[in-house]
């Protein structure tokens, strides 16, 4: 059976004594979930914090982002190896506000899972197309073409330590989530562009999360869908009622 997977992505939210308390009510309420895996990213800044408070807990701590290169000039940024050196195992990388906001570009999207592979961390891979995309029918397209830019280059063994998140930009923070048959129809569609590349032992496998305003009231419906094997949460994973209620929504 597939790994299910509900990860929640704070983005650039919670100070020091706000993740202190979401950590805590998230580890009372969640500790003792089975079967479904709980990640939780917080900024950078909190992630040894977060290491700490959530150790013996079962839920993993994932980064927002990492840079491409070993190590070097490019003020601002995190590696790899400072990641796995506090603890973190895990990156999100792809998501649609870098993408947007950062400028990264699949090209870069695929150095950094490069990396990130090379020094073992699990990396939850984003990706999903634009609200134009999707009117003038190019979804499957774009969608194919971020795989393939990013992930195509990849060995099959890299790929028990990827896990994809579909995305819809249209869907992101906007309160507007696909329907529980678009989701499956386009998380369908992404299994089999990984199957036809990488064979079935790879795309029965892969967890593929879906993200963009999930929130209690339609975790449930989501996540029934059969290619659907969790979700990647923004808003309602600040809320630790709310988090809890969508990990428990299968
Ligand atoms: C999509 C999602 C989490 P939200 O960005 O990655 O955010 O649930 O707020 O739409």
């Amino acid at each position: 059976m597939r790994k299910r997977v509900v990860a929640g992505n704070w983005k650039m939210n919670n100070n020091l004594e706000e993740t202190g308390a979401l950590l805590s009510g998230l580890k009372t309420k969640l500790e003792e979930r089975q079967g479904t895996e709980i990640i939780v990213a917080p900024t950078f800044i909190n992630l040894p914090y977060a290491l700490e408070a959530l150790k013996d807990s079962g839920i993993k701590v994932a980064s927002q982002n990492m840079h491409q290169a070993e190590n070097g000039a490019f003020t601002g940024e995190i590696s790899a190896n400072m990641l796995t050196s506090v603890g973190v195992r895990t990156v999100i990388l792809g998501h649609s506000e870098r993408r947007a906001y950062f400028g990264e570009k699949d090209e870069v999207l695929a150095e950094k899972v490069t990396t990130a592979l090379k020094h073992k961390m699990q990396v939850i891979f984003c990706f999903g197309e634009e609200l134009e995309e999707r009117k003038s029918n190019n979804h499957f397209q774009v969608v194919e073409e971020q795989l393939k830019a990013a992930l195509f280059h990849l060995d099959k063994g890299s790929w028990q330590n990827i896990i994809l998140a579909y995305e819809p930009v249209w869907a992101i923070g906007t309160g507007e989530t696909a329907s529980p048959e678009q989701a499956q129809e386009m998380h369908a569609f992404i299994r089999n562009v990984i199957k036809e590349k990488f064979g079935t032992e790879v795309s029965d496998e892969i967890s593929i999360l879906y993200g963009g305003s999930v929130k209690p009231a339609n975790a449930a419906e989501i996540f029934a869908k059969p290619d659907v094997d969790g979700g990647l949460i923004g808003g309602a994973s600040l809320d630790v009622d709310s988090f809890a209620a969508i990990a428990n929504a299968f």
